[in-house]
């Protein structure tokens, strides 16, 4: 396919996933609508559509919680083709949802798809800017460590089954969580999914928020799983980076905001592990780190840090491999190629560290850019590939490849 049927199938997938308000990631897999993979696909929408871009953020945040959590899962129909479902959540928000967020790189999608059309901009984010300070806020009130933002379930990084929560994960004894059959190995083989041991424990924290209604204050307590993050830490630092920008065009205060950006940038420092020379994720619990570079570990220049310590570690971790950057650096004994967070690449990742990398003026940016359209092109809008030989996995025609792709892979989006 030439550049031209590239895009116009990236549309087409956008297309096919569009119920109207808000996208769902993949049919079958995903029939929901999920909250970082909305803000790409409204940067994916913005490319020609800057107008159904706004709606799906808007759509997004009719879930926000009172206490201005925006959900990682939005139900809007029941659909029996995933698990877990709002039953088992028993989300307390205005819709039917999950209790958990994931990395907010909405912000970040919203700035530019302002940037698209700013007259239009200025009159949908109006409305919609006390609300992210909110979200933002939540993180900041219920989710800190010394200064770095912490997960309290791996799905709420969005980084599932990573190496970074395997000590957090091993604490967890998940008595009585009851037989359950999982949906997501009847689309996908299980080669390239979580195991039933991350399942049992997924849906122990799952069943644990339920019962305590998702109040934060008694989450807290005796909180048997929370991990200091580089996911979450470097996209709400880039996220409130964006947000006072877009709080400064509509002559917002953002005080407040660069006050959580100092915060931040002091809990990056906490993410630093001398050992490894690298960004990593740090278990509060017992203090241990993951020892794991992960893709994550490189969102430290989208974060707006120089951080030039982190690149020899790009060298060592690309070293002898033809896609990346990898989930997981392949000299590290838990590197699966095919098993999502453990190996595979990420277009949405590879964006996110590109756009950092360019910002830093680093020539590796353009490169990266080059090679991940090099993988979509040749072997199509998968979930993720296998760094080893870029064979496609996961779900099919993904939305948030197909956003990636118009976004920033394709040649197009470079000369835009
Ligand atoms: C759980 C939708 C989501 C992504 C996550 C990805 C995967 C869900 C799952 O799919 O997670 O949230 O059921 O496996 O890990 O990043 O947002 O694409």
């Amino acid at each position: 396919m030439n550049t031209q049927d590239l895009d116009q199938a990236a549309r087409d997938i956008l297309a096919r996933n569009d119920k109207g308000s808000y996208t769902i990631p993949t049919e079958g897999l995903y029939p929901y609508q999920w909250n970082w993979d909305s803000a790409f696909a409204a940067m994916g929408f913005a490319q020609f559509n800057p107008d159904r871009a706004w709606t799906e953020i808007d759509t997004l945040f009719s879930g926000q919680w009172d206490n201005g959590m925006v959900p990682h899962i939005l139900f809007h129909r029941p659909d029996p083709g995933y698990f877990p479902g709002p039953d088992v959540w028993s989300g307390v928000g205005p819709i039917p949802s999950s209790g958990i967020s994931q990395p907010p790189i909405a912000a970040t999608m919203a700035k530019l798809v302002f940037g698209k059309d700013p007259d239009m901009g200025a009159k949908r984010m109006s409305p919609l800017f006390d609300r992210f300070v909110a979200w933002h806020q939540w993180f900041m009130e219920w989710r800190l460590d010394n200064g770095a933002v912490c997960i309290t379930h791996p799905w709420e990084a969005g980084r599932d089954n990573a190496p970074d929560w395997d000590i957090g994960m091993r604490a967890i004894n998940p008595v009585g969580v009851g037989d359950y059959t999982r949906r997501d190995t009847a689309h996908v083989d299980g080669s390239m999914r979580p195991t039933k041991w991350d399942y049992d424990r997924y849906l122990w924290l799952v069943q644990r928020g339920a019962r305590l209604k998702w109040d934060e204050a008694a989450m807290i307590q005796d909180a048997p799983f929370r991990v200091a993050d580089p996911t979450m830490t470097f996209t709400l630092l880039r996220a409130n980076r964006d947000l006072a920008a877009l709080g400064r065009a509509l002559g917002r205060d953002v005080t407040q905001i660069e006050g959580w950006i100092t915060t931040l940038e002091a809990g990056a420092d906490t993410l630093w592990n001398p050992t490894i020379e690298s960004y990593d994720g740090r278990d509060v619990p017992t203090g241990e780190w993951a020892n794991s570079i992960s893709n994550a570990s490189f969102l430290c220049w989208y974060a707006g840090l120089p951080a030039a310590a982190m690149k020899p570690r790009l060298k060592s971790v690309m070293a002898g491999l033809t896609y990346g950057v990898p989930s997981l650096d392949p000299n590290d004994p838990r590197f699966d190629a095919k098993r999502y967070w453990r190996g595979p690449v990420w277009g949405i990742m590879n964006m996110l560290i590109g756009l950092g990398m360019d910002e830093q003026g680093m020539a590796e940016g353009q490169e990266l850019r080059r090679t991940t359209a090099d993988l979509i092109a040749e072997h199509g809008f998968s979930e993720y590939f296998d760094p080893t030989d870029g064979s496609p996995a996961g779900g099919k025609s993904f939305t948030w490849t197909a956003a990636v792709w118009l976004g920033w892979a394709s040649p197009n989006a470079r000369q835009a």
